[in-house]
């Protein structure tokens, strides 16, 4: 298996903390999202991953994009430690939390999209810092909520044991405190954050820990 990364991706951040909590090894292929105009605009990886995002999974002769189909396909094909409750209705909570990350909150902020704003759109630096602080308290605003409803211990967002949504959390989280977001109005958020942060698969995943870190 292996896993097209860079070590400050979110995305591949959460694919990473979903193949640690599944004690599944993956050779991590580190493509630069900066160097050279990006790694991952090259002839090479386009023809891997036409949609030129990482992360990527190859397992098997596939390639699989999006970091969600990659999790989900994970738990599939290794069920346990699970990432999801048993119940329907279950998973799709824990399924809605994930997403409200990974469809309303990551979209946004994401490089590409930052890039925008400061090249063809002309915005300063501080309007750019501005927009993404913007969308990260649109969707922790909900988010907070949402975990006051279904954290059964203040150390995951849904129930007790660590799920979907807790993977895609510690990525947001990390992201936001580089971009300097105030996250003092969302303490439930940051005390889970902080209790995921320290179990083995999550550290072991954080972008410091990775073979292509840089300072
Ligand atoms: N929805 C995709 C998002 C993937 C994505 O946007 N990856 C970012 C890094 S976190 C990327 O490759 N950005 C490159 C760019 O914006 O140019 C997923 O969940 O995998």
């Amino acid at each position: 298996m292996k896993l097209y990364t860079y070590f400050r991706s979110s995305a591949a951040y959460r694919v990473r903390i979903a193949l640690n909590f599944k004690g599944i090894a993956a050779v991590q292929i580190p493509k630069h999202l900066v160097r050279e105009g990006g790694e991952h605009h090259l002839e090479d990886y386009l023809a891997l991953n036409p949609q030129g995002l990482v992360p990527a999974l190859e397992h098997e002769g596939r390639i699989i994009g999006q970091s969600l189909a990659i999790i989900e396909y994970l738990e599939e094909i290794r069920p346990e430690p699970p990432l999801l409750p048993a119940a329907a209705g279950e998973r799709a909570v824990v399924r809605s939390m994930a997403m409200s990350i990974a469809c309303d909150i990551h979209p946004l902020n994401n490089l590409r999209v930052l890039e925008y704003l400061k090249g063809p759109l002309g915005q300063d630096p501080d309007a750019v810092k501005g927009w993404y602080r913007h969308w990260i308290a649109e969707g922790f605003r909900g988010l907070e909520e949402m975990a006051q409803r279904s954290s059964a211990d203040g150390r995951h967002l849904y129930g007790g044991s660590v799920t979907l949504a807790d993977v895609l959390l510690v990525p947001q989280m990390y992201n936001a405190r580089r971009f300097g977001c105030d996250l003092a109005p969302y303490p439930l958020l940051a005390g889970i954050s902080s209790h995921l942060e320290s179990l083995p698969a999550f550290a072991a995943a954080r972008p410091e820990a990775q073979p292509d870190a840089e300072s």
